[in-house]
């Protein structure tokens, strides 16, 4: 209660009581200030990696084999005070009841902040884990630029961090033997299975597309509506045309976010950008929604009359998480073989669904009453908390300690 006490009033707006920790900003340094004290105050050994993920090691990392868990502490704008932080708070709490227990480490042990996974700021999600795991290259990094027209780099070194250091870090995953994150469910699950605690099977696939509608700037009050080239309309449709093709191939579609230019009360607007994050549970069914959203984008935009381009920014395969690590966990959680901890999928994407590619990489969910996420009402009972934390430190003596 007292780290979540340290941490709670970081980057929250005090009109909304939503998160505002954007990569690179003041927030985030807060937030990574608080990190490093937590680590420091345990005696861990802290660091950052050249991406600036923070590390807090328990054992020498040179031995390989290491079991490291850790979450993000940054958020969507407005975001809830659970999404990422449960993941980092639940990690060292749960070091503190293994030390409580006496286990004995036969490995090392790490705890992790991954820098940027919302990707609110810079609209690509999982940067500092895709930079580490060697998913984005220095290129794509650089070209990275926010709605004020700030890259990345730039955005780093006012951050005082070194962004020629960045890039692929295998010699640190080499280490690392598992990759365990904690976080709070976004979905309810485990609210109607009327369980604590869950374990994931999978990701969704899922991406974000952006559209452009190009049209033609004029005057709201004296162009009559034959002349007009208006692209706020076929975006409309096309939001709406989203809806419904999700709809049909039982994949999800949001258009969550747009930017219109010059965005006058009394001006047709000259372009219109849209943003688009799809997920389904297989990748043919997402590929069919977007293929069928793109193809009414482009229908609708050459009925008005307006040019319409998509560009694909994010986008993140199906994760599979490790089925052996997944069964260890069940059994370490569980009393003998049977799943007592429900295993479950996610439409939301996670550092976790990124490491898979490079380590054995598991997660571990806590019950979110109300399935609500990416809003300050997003919330988590204290005492499935405390389950989700000794759950943890479960996981973590079996896999890390004699
Ligand atoms: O968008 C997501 O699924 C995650 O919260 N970044
Ligand atoms: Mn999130
Ligand atoms: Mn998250």
């Amino acid at each position: 209660m007292e780290m979540w006490r340290d941490l709670a009033p970081i980057g929250r707006n005090n009109d909304t009581r939503g998160y505002r920790r954007y990569a690179w900003t003041a927030a985030d340094a807060d937030c990574r200030a608080w990190f490093k004290a937590q680590a420091e105050t345990r005696g861990l050994a802290y660091e950052q990696d050249r991406n600036g993920n923070q590390w807090a090691w328990l054992g020498d990392p040179r031995t390989g084999g290491a079991v490291v868990t850790g979450s993000h502490l940054d958020s969507v704008p407005d975001g809830g005070a659970f999404d990422g932080p449960l993941g980092v708070v639940s990690a060292f709490a749960a070091l503190d009841e293994l030390r409580r227990r006496g286990a004995e480490f036969t490995r090392p042990l790490a705890i992790t902040n991954f820098g940027d996974e919302e990707g609110a700021r810079f609209g690509l999600a999982c940067v500092g884990s895709r930079l580490t795991a060697g998913h984005l290259t220095r290129e794509q990094a650089y070209a990275l630029t926010d709605a004020d027209g700030i890259t990345l780099p730039r955005a780093m070194e006012r951050a005082g961090y070194d962004p020629e250091a960045i890039g692929p870090d295998p010699e640190r995953l080499a280490r690392v033997g598992a990759f365990v994150e904690l976080h709070v469910e976004q979905g309810r699950a485990l609210d109607l299975s009327g369980d604590a605690v869950g374990i994931a099977s999978a990701i969704w696939p899922h991406g974000r597309w952006r559209f452009d509608f190009r049209g033609e700037a004029n005057h709201a009050g004296t162009t009559r509506l034959a002349d007009r080239r208006d692209p706020m309309l076929p975006y409309a449709q096309t939001v709406l045309a989203a809806r419904e093709e999700a709809r049909l191939a039982g994949a999800v579609a949001t258009f969550g976010k747009i930017a219109v230019e010059p965005n006058g009360v009394n001006a047709i607007p000259s372009l219109v950008r849209g943003w688009l994050d799809s997920r389904a549970a297989d990748q043919d069914a997402l590929d069919r929604t977007v293929t069928a959203i793109e193809k009414a984008a482009r229908e609708y935009a050459e009925a008005h009359g307006i040019d319409v381009s998509l560009t694909r920014e994010s986008f993140t395969p199906v994760v599979d998480f490790d089925h052996a690590l997944r069964d260890e966990m069940a059994r370490i959680l569980g009393t003998g073989n049977e799943l007592k901890v429900p295993v479950l999928g996610t439409g939301a994407g996670h550092d976790a669904g990124i490491l898979a590619s490079s380590v054995p990489t598991a997660m571990l969910f806590v019950r979110n009453p109300t399935g609500v996420s990416h809003s300050p009402a997003e919330s988590a009972a204290e005492d499935d908390c405390l389950a989700g934390v000794v759950a943890l430190a479960d996981v973590l003596e079996g896999l890390a300690c004699t």
